[in-house]
Parts: C-alpha cells; structure tokens; sequence
C-alpha cells in the first residue's frame, strides 16, 4: 500500500477527510469550477509524532510576510491548480500538509507528495495567524465561488454594508439563526494578494462569512464543515430571493421585528 498519513486512523486524518467531503459538495454544488476555490484547515493540534517525525519533503518556502503566531504550526492546503472534484476522492495527491518553520516566514511541505500550496497560501495563512491571535478557536478556511452570491455583487446596490446580511437574513429564519454574524463585503481585488488579504481580514473582526466583489466567498470556522454550512445556507437564501424575483415580484422578507425576536429567543448576536 503506497505510504500516506491518512493510512492510520487518527483526529489529523478525520479532519482531512472532512475537506475532501467538503471539496466534493463544492463541485456538486457548481462552485468549484476548474481549480477554483481553496481550502485550508490548521492541524496542529491534532498532529501526530509520525507527521511531526517526517523529513521535509521541500525547500522552504518563503511567506513573504512574517506570521507571528504560526511557529511550528501544521496545515493542510488544497493544492495550487488541483481541482476540488479529484480533491474530493484522492485529498494527499491534490493537497499536501506542511508546517511553518521557526522563522514564521517560510514553510515546508511533510506530506504526502512535494505538492505545491494554493496560490491564495498568503492570504490563507494570514487568516490564520490573526484567527490565532485573537484567541479565536476557528481552525479552517474555505474559499468558494457560489454563483448565486457571487451574482448579486454585481449590482453595487447589494455592496453597501450590511445590506445583503438583512437581505439573506430575512429571506428563511435558518440564515439569522447559522450565520449570525452576517456577511462582510471586500471590494474587487486582484485574487491572492496581499491587498485582498488584508481587506479580509478587516472584515473579520465582525463577520465569519466575507464575499468578494464579482468573485467568491471566504468563510472561518471551527471545522470546514461549519464553513460550508454557512455559506450553503447563504446561498439558500440568494436562491430563494432570486426566485422570488424570477416568479416577478420582490420578497417580502420576515420583518425586522420578528428577525428581533428570533434573535432573543436564540440568544444570537446583535
Ligand atoms: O485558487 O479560487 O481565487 C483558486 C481561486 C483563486
Ligand atoms: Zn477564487
């Protein structure tokens, strides 16, 4: 049997398997066209001494920025130019685990095979980093492009803060109730880079869901299924809208005043 570190059952191994789950619902979803949308999830606290024990199998590989938190941490990253669909059934050919070195500005590729990172590695592990800074208990990244989210970016009416969260909110109750923070906005930026990144990490600090202008959405959570989770009942909502408007008329929506009091009968953030 060929060597690989999903061989022994173990939580690292689990939560792999979770990003190839997810990988899958992403291309039956249509969201996953090519190579598109990334995954990343930090596995350092469920790393195993085998992981820990195995030689590099790269260089490293320069960051280009410093990630003060990520000493010795471990993630696994969907691979750059490998499509989500072959992610989903084979996850150690498409993606590789690596691990930060001591310098928090370059990393190694462990396992399975010397698979290059995502190019959206930097603004990934930037998420990360701050995600560990401020204590946050969220563990995965995922990058998606659902088209029905990204359609409505194209009317800069829906780019005004805050107005698709009331939107998307008030179109079913599971929206307010599984995506209480709401949905951030970063305007169109060039993708992967660094100015992408840190307009998303702005929005961080108030929403766990951020949808880039005209390309995808970026979703933190504890584990990548909670991700898709939220951003699947987001595009629920963008759904049942445009069909609403397909049918030709405007969605009424639940009232705020009945939004107000869902949200104290779940105890959900203002
Ligand atoms: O890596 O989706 O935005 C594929 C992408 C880049
Ligand atoms: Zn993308």
């Amino acid at each position: 049997m060929i060597q690989s570190i999903l061989n022994e059952k173990s939580l690292l191994a689990d939560r792999i398997l979770e990003v190839a789950e997810v990988a899958g619902y992403l291309w039956q979803k249509g969201w996953a066209e090519r190579n598109g949308g990334n995954i990343t999830i930090n596995l350092t606290e469920v790393v195993t001494d085998k992981v820990r024990s195995l030689s590099p199998l790269s260089e490293p590989i320069p960051i280009g920025r410093e990630l003060s938190n990520l000493k010795d941490c471990y993630f696994y990253c969907k691979g750059t130019n490998k499509r989500m669909r072959d992610l989903a059934r084979r996850p150690m050919d498409h993606g590789a685990v690596i691990r930060v070195l001591d310098d928090c500005s370059s990393y190694v590729i462990v396992a399975d095979n010397p698979v290059q990172p995502t190019s959206e590695i930097v603004p990934h592990l930037s998420i990360h980093n701050y995600l560990l800074g401020k204590g946050s208990s969220y563990r995965a990244v995922l990058h998606t492009h659902p088209i029905d989210l990204v359609a409505m970016t194209h009317n800069p009416a829906f780019l005004e803060k805050d107005r698709l969260t009331y939107l998307l909110w008030s179109m079913i109750p599971e929206t307010r109730a599984f995506c209480p923070r709401g949905l951030g906005i970063a305007p169109y930026a060039l993708p992967g880079s660094v100015e992408l990144a840190d307009k998303i990490l702005s929005e961080l600090d108030e929403y766990d869901v951020v949808i880039w202008e005209k390309h995808g959405v970026c979703a933190v959570a504890e584990n990548i299924l909670e991700a898709f989770d939220m951003v699947d009942t987001l595009s629920k909502s963008a759904q049942i809208y445009l069909t609403a408007k397909s049918m030709g008329f405007e969605p009424e929506g639940i009232s705020m005043e009945k939004m107000d009091e869902m949200r104290e009968a779940f105890h959900l953030p203002k």
